[in-house]
């Protein structure tokens, strides 16, 4: 057997750098707060560069933020092979949900360096700037403009609840980078991720070899009424914009289990004007985001969506405002890239199985412009966007090798 064929990742370390990273812009509950391009983000990114350094790599960084970590090849004229996530996370997000996916790809860095194996193609780890899209609507907007799915305008221009704009962000922070987005080239690009889901952990599987991603539309709803009193205003006659898009949000829910059962609905934010306990609210702000692996079923399930929020509003005799802010059809990754996983999943004997996946990940913007494949680990109760998001560190390990021998594989 070849030496690299010997190759095993360091777990403890792995854990270890997960658990360093987790302590900067720590939650309340366990978890982690590190909203794209704030203070706690970038301490996160600074250290990850620190350690990259530490092993040689070279660091690039686009006019996105998206950070490229590099260790040379033997032949540096080909393509790098890229492996990494992203490293902000929910407001009350875990300390694994993209993380993983950027130590893991530093840990295969790591144990290349340390064992001095170098491969054909340069490899680089990839940070990807704001895949939550919790901060800066849309999701994965970064690895969308580097797909070209997004102009840089817009996405510089897209702004958070206090009105600060992306791309003042990141120059605020340091990482408005002088490569231009979307000029270096991919020769593939693979993400470990936890699944984020209960699939693995139900059929008791170490590896999910991700096939894809499934479809989602985002859409930004203002519903508008009327302000007027509490009390001196009778029940009839009202324009209750809160009532409304009350029966609004529980038919998403009813949307959703119509098409069940992979259809997903859910309405995660919402701010209501004026919000005074004794005033009726005149206008109510909420997001919607559907998604289902179906392009054709998620079409339908749009198509419904408008539908019925035109009768429920008319039925209110509130006015609204529907804005598809972002439409996502349903991806299939490389049938070579999931390959070099599924060998490298075999060849090291974990149990595994196909998966699609439902969350979103950067790997489902980048698979548009470069061959790309996902690796997925369980994570306790397939809990996520969530501070008790925990996993175990033999799973972490497991993925973190077949991501190392999928990237050997595809690098040469
Ligand atoms: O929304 C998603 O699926 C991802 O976690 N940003
Ligand atoms: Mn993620
Ligand atoms: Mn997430």
């Amino acid at each position: 057997m070849n030496k690299t064929s010997q190759l095993r990742v360091n777990g403890q370390r792995l854990w270890d750098s997960i658990m360093a990273i987790g302590e900067i812009g720590p939650g309340q509950h366990g978890g982690s707060c590190r909203l794209a391009l704030t203070d706690e983000d970038r301490e996160g990114r600074d250290l990850f560069i620190q350690w990259c350094e530490q092993i040689g790599c070279s660091i690039r960084v686009d006019d996105m933020g998206n950070i490229f970590a590099r260790r040379d090849g033997r032949n540096n004229e080909l393509a790098p092979i890229v492996a990494g996530s992203h490293l902000d996370t929910q407001p009350h997000g875990g300390k694994f949900d993209g993380i993983y996916g950027v130590l893991a790809a530093l840990e295969a860095i790591r144990t290349l360096h340390e064992n001095d194996v170098t491969t054909e193609a340069p490899l680089e780890v990839v940070v990807w700037t704001n895949e939550e899209g919790s901060r800066f609507a849309p999701a994965m907007i970064a690895s969308g403009v580097y797909a070209g799915l997004f102009e840089k305008d817009y996405a510089w221009a897209r702004s958070d609840s206090d009105g600060n704009t992306l791309g003042d962000e990141l120059k605020r922070i340091g990482y408005m980078g002088d490569l231009v987005c979307g000029d270096n080239p991919i020769g593939a690009l693979l993400e470990a991720h936890i699944e984020q889901g209960p699939i693995l952990e139900a059929d008791q599987h170490q590896i999910g070899v991700v096939v894809g991603g499934q479809g989602q539309r985002w859409y930004d709803v203002i519903i508008k009424g009327q302000d007027s009193h509490a009390g001196s205003t009778p029940m009839p006659g009202r324009r209750d914009a809160l009532v409304a898009s009350a029966e609004i949000i529980s038919m998403v829910q009813t949307l959703a289990l119509e098409f069940s059962p992979y259809a997903v609905g859910t309405v995660g934010e919402m701010s209501v004007m004026p919000n005074s306990r004794n005033t009726i609210p005149g206008e109510v702000f909420f997001s919607v985001d559907i998604r289902n692996p179906d392009e054709d079923t998620l079409a339908e399930m749009a198509l419904r969506f408008r539908s019925q929020v035109d009768s429920i509003v008319a039925k209110h005799a509130v006015g609204s405002v529907v804005d598809e802010i972002w439409e996502k059809p349903p991806v299939k990754f490389d049938r070579d890239c999931i390959a070099a996983v599924a060998d490298a999943t075999v060849a090291l004997g974990y149990s595994h199985q196909e998966m699609v996946s439902g969350a979103g990940h950067d790997a489902c913007q980048v698979c548009l412009v470069a061959p790309t494949s996902m690796i997925f680990v369980p994570c306790a109760g397939g809990l996520s966007h969530n501070e008790q998001e925990s996993a175990e560190a033999e799973d972490l390990e497991a993925g973190c090798n077949v991501l190392l021998h999928a990237m050997l594989k595809l690098a040469g």
